[in-house]
């Protein structure tokens, strides 16, 4: 009888891993693509938000003279001549803030020609809640009056 309790825990064991989701959903990457508008002496959009693991194609539309888009961290760039396009993709395999600039000089402005690609991770998020969880139980523990 002990044995096919056991048995019955096991299985039940089993069913729960194979069954229950995650607390932490894993995020599937994406491809996504980003067209950013290149100005004297400006980015538009000037921030991207992406995930660890996303394979990101940034169109680069240059508006009037040439510009190019550096990316710091990743070592990357393209350049795109006045009225066109030019692509870059990569992914975004390194999670942090990475500022880009223009590494093409195109005028007086040029060294303030920046802009910011955000690559997060979702598990920082749930980890911040989980050492939040952990501090308000710390101090619920800690208050708790001596006998
Ligand atoms: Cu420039």
């Amino acid at each position: 009888m002990r044995f096919h309790f056991s048995l019955l825990l096991l299985v039940m064991a089993g069913l729960a891993v194979a069954f229950v989701p995650l607390p932490v959903p894993a995020i599937t990457p994406q491809e996504r693509t980003f067209e950013i508008d290149a100005h004297q002496f400006a980015y538009s959009p000037s921030e991207l938000k992406v995930n660890t693991g996303d394979t990101i194609t940034i169109q680069l539309v240059s508006a009037d003279v040439v510009h190019g888009l550096y990316v710091y961290g990743y070592d990357i760039s393209v350049e795109a001549d006045p009225g066109q396009s030019a692509t870059l993709t990569f992914v975004a395999d390194k999670p942090g803030s990475f500022r880009f600039r223009c590494n093409i000089t195109c005028g007086a402005m040029h060294p303030f020609m920046i802009g910011k690609l955000n690559v997060g991770s979702n598990s920082w998020l749930y980890r911040s809640i989980g050492l939040a969880a952990l501090a308000v139980f710390g101090v619920t523990v800690s208050k708790k009056p001596k006998a």
